[in-house]
């Protein structure tokens, strides 16, 4: 009770002197329960990202690469882009086919969109009509219908929340995003949009038990604004202390973050332009990617990345002690993309039988490589091959002078390992080696 006080004056006083955004919430300490739940994370390995929104029913408007940005890419004006609600009407929705389908594909936890940057509130707010239950035909809280289920079949759920906002008339000034969209206001108090979003969020947190935690995007679009993060993180650990903030703002985690993300790179990779900060080593870590190209439905994106492929960037980020969270964009009538279903369930198939070396691990002594990469769990270290090319692969790193044993991770049998000076030797026979990933169990002393 003590620490507790004294931890919420510490917090008070360095609220006080904070003035800018980026300030964060300075001088947080996480509570235990935030602190297990950092383990559960990291435990869990791969979620369900799920944008799901009113954009759903343009699917795209026929171009690739457009889904839920769609309201910005085509520059459509708020007083017709509200109508969109009034379609919404995803009768074919199921939560527990959702949820039970995530269980099959092996995921522990669902990242869904509460509000994109569109604005629109997917669930039950009371603080504006823009949301599903008020300005929908379907007229039911999906997110509390999916949180119902998450509860009962023991999957965690987390909320997608985007800072950035092209409805609201408080959000001013405009970012470098939406400039495009002709009605927006050309005045506000952006105060006033910050009390707005706080209030949302503490719907999130209170109206629907406990959740996993906070997934904040679009801070980005104003990079110099006062955010008023102290106060926001501030509000979600005091609500829910074991609840976890992280943000894809593109930089190293501010104060107050319990994890941070990659958006479409591997940590540490920078294809997408955007993924130039380090690895923090403080805070757990969460890679996400899209099944095709889009994050919203886009009913022309057929690009779809193979099992084999999205399997292998899992392997990887959990390599770097990164989770993976993998996007599904439902249709309008409420339903999952047959196309990822199938996908789903043959990563779930995976993971059945190889699991057990990826679940509970953390990032391996050597960090990924192009042949593939290495995990810890206790005593044991898993070598995931997963790019043999008919070599002998020299691994830098592994404490070879306490090795045990060696093993195949299907079938237990000795592998042909080789201590050296740095590390070890493999080598795999070509009957040994499986068409996606070869896993060898190293036990150490
Ligand atoms: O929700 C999904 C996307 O809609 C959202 N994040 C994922 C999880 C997303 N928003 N933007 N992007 C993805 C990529 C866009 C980046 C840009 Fe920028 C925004 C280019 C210019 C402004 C931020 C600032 C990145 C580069 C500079």
């Amino acid at each position: 009770m003590r620490k507790e006080l004294i931890r919420l004056t510490v917090l008070v006083l360095f609220a006080a002197i904070t003035f800018k955004g980026t300030m964060a919430q300075e001088g947080y300490v996480p509570a235990p329960e935030n602190l297990d739940n950092r383990e559960w994370f990291q435990d869990a390995k791969f979620g369900l990202f799920v944008h799901w929104g009113v954009y759903s029913i343009m699917g795209g408007g026929g171009d690739q690469g457009i889904a839920e940005w769609i309201m910005e890419r085509k520059s459509i004006p708020i007083v017709q882009y509200e109508k969109l609600p009034g379609f919404f009407n995803p009768t074919q929705f199921d939560p527990a086919e959702w949820v039970s389908m995530v269980k099959k594909a092996g995921m522990k936890y669902i990242t869904i969109t509460s509000k994109h940057h569109d604005g629109f509130a997917m669930y039950d707010s009371k603080v504006s009509d823009y949301n599903i239950v008020d300005a929908t035909p379907y007229g039911k809280d999906v997110i509390g219908m999916l949180k119902e289920e998450c509860d009962r079949q023991g999957i965690r759920l987390f909320f997608y929340h985007s800072q950035l906002d092209w409805h609201h008339p408080d959000y001013f000034p405009h970012g470098r995003t939406g400039q495009g969209i002709a009605d927006r206001s050309q005045s506000g108090d952006f105060n006033a949009y910050i009390d707005y979003m706080n209030t949302q969020l503490t719907e999130l947190l209170t109206q629907y038990g406990e959740i996993g935690g906070i997934w904040f995007d679009g801070m980005w679009d104003k990079p110099d604004a006062d955010w008023r993060l102290e106060e926001t993180y501030a509000l979600i650990h005091g609500l829910q202390p074991g609840a976890l903030i992280g943000s894809n703002h593109h930089k190293m985690p501010f104060p107050g973050e319990d994890f941070m993300m990659f958006e479409r790179d591997l940590p540490g990779e920078n294809t997408m332009g955007f993924n130039n900060t380090g690895i923090s080593e403080e805070v757990p870590l969460e890679m996400c990617e899209t099944m095709n190209g889009s994050w919203g439905f886009n009913i022309i994106d057929q690009n779809y990345k193979s099992v084999k492929q999205l399997i292998h960037t899992m392997v990887r980020a959990a390599g770097y002690g990164a989770n993976f969270l993998l996007n599904t964009g439902p249709m309008p009538n409420g339903r999952i993309q047959p196309e990822n279903v199938d996908t789903l369930m043959a990563i779930g198939n995976w993971l059945e039988t190889y699991g057990g070396a990826l679940y509970g691990t953390r990032k391996g002594p050597v960090r990924p490589q192009e042949w593939g990469a290495t995990v810890v769990k206790g005593n044991e270290i898993y070598i995931h091959v997963l790019d043999h090319r008919g070599r002998d692969i020299e691994i830098r790193g592994i404490p070879s002078d306490r090795l045990r044993s060696a093993v195949y991770f299907d079938d237990g049998s000795r592998a042909d390992v080789k201590r050296s000076e740095e590390g070890i030797t493999l080598s795999i026979p070509k009957r040994k080696v499986k068409p996606i990933d070869t896993i060898i169990v190293l036990t150490l002393m």
